[in-house]
């Protein structure tokens, strides 16, 4: 795309923003992409805005303050985010042109300028295949190398997603020729504390079965007790996805927003497609992944019952 270099030209100031409670696909394409535009072009202001940090902010860097005035001469890229009202910082309006670069679908048009590849497994992928053409398959910034790794890691699930292609592995193979340490990248990732042990081993023995569904539904005083935050907790509804006798798996956690108690949830499935229900729920994402919001009890019993009905729908077709 270069129309990507073109905007990046045509700009001294660059604001780069990403959705709310930012994954590391979120985190690792925005400082991916900034790490190496400031190394690329140091006469640039590069800024990576967002107020949410992720659940590893030690792997990331906290976000850079921008003014208002600075935002309004600036290129606003937008990574990772479906829908306008998901970026985190409504700001990003103040752009002078808005780049989208994302790879969900069902999104919404929002940018002036928009690149979505929605068959990559990942926005960390779509920045590091920009980079690649731009760098003519000169290796980045190991810096910039590794944010942009972490990310097509963790959203390609080690590889393992449907949408994992041969791009995936050409993105990632560019990548570690920055001379990346990929075990110590594993290790960063995935080594778990006592206390996060202690959870899954409780959320195995606390979820609930319901047919081929295998779900969670996590209160506030579970998480208190257990001393988990609520975004630690959701980065482990993979261990729900480890059972062949299972389709479809979900967690819904209790948070407090804006004063009121409700159940955000994600969803993941092995083939029957999730996110079309997941958008009657506040909700949205990939065919396979997807996430709910706003619920109450009642509303997951029905969120339950859609995904129930979905799956005697696909084996009738079967
Ligand atoms: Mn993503």
């Amino acid at each position: 795309m270069s129309r990507f270099y073109e905007l990046i030209h045509q700009f001294d100031t660059i604001a780069v923003f990403r959705h709310q409670h930012p994954d590391p696909d979120a985190l690792g394409s925005q400082w991916g992409l900034v790490t190496w535009l400031r190394s690329r072009f140091p006469q640039k202001r590069v800024f990576a805005v967002g107020q949410h940090k992720g659940p590893k902010p030690h792997l990331f860097q906290p976000a850079d303050p921008i003014d208002e005035e600075t935002l309004s001469n600036a290129l606003v890229i937008v990574l990772d985010t479906a829908n306008a009202a998901r970026i985190d910082d409504q700001r990003y309006t103040l752009g002078k042109t808005i780049l989208k670069i994302d790879h969900h679908p069902l999104g919404e048009s929002y940018g002036t300028d928009e690149w979505i590849v929605e068959t990559a497994a990942s926005t960390s992928e779509i920045i590091a295949s920009l980079i690649q053409g731009v760098m003519m398959d000169e290796p980045m910034d190991p810096a910039a190398a590794r944010y942009l790794y972490m990310g097509i890691l963790t959203d390609s699930l080690n590889f393992s997603t449907a949408n994992t292609t041969a791009r995936t592995l050409h993105a990632a193979a560019y990548l570690a020729q920055s001379g990346l340490d990929l075990p110590q990248i594993n290790q960063d990732l995935y080594l778990m504390e006592a206390k996060e042990y202690t959870f899954i081993n409780w959320l195995r023995q606390t979820a609930c079965v319901d047919e081929r569904i295998l779900y969670a539904i996590i209160t506030m005083e579970d998480l208190q007790r257990l001393d988990i935050k609520p975004g630690i907790a959701k980065e482990h509804i993979n261990v729900l996805g480890q059972v062949k006798d299972y389709e479809i798996w979900a967690m819904f956690i209790e948070q407090e927003e804006e004063g009121k108690m409700i159940f955000n949830g994600s969803i993941r499935s092995r083939s029957v497609t999730v996110n079309d229900i997941a958008k009657n729920y506040n909700g949205g994402g990939h065919r396979l992944a997807a996430a709910v919001k706003k619920l109450d009890r009642a509303g997951i019993a029905q969120v339950i019952s859609d995904l129930k009905e979905r799956h005697h729908e696909t084996c009738l077709h079967l």
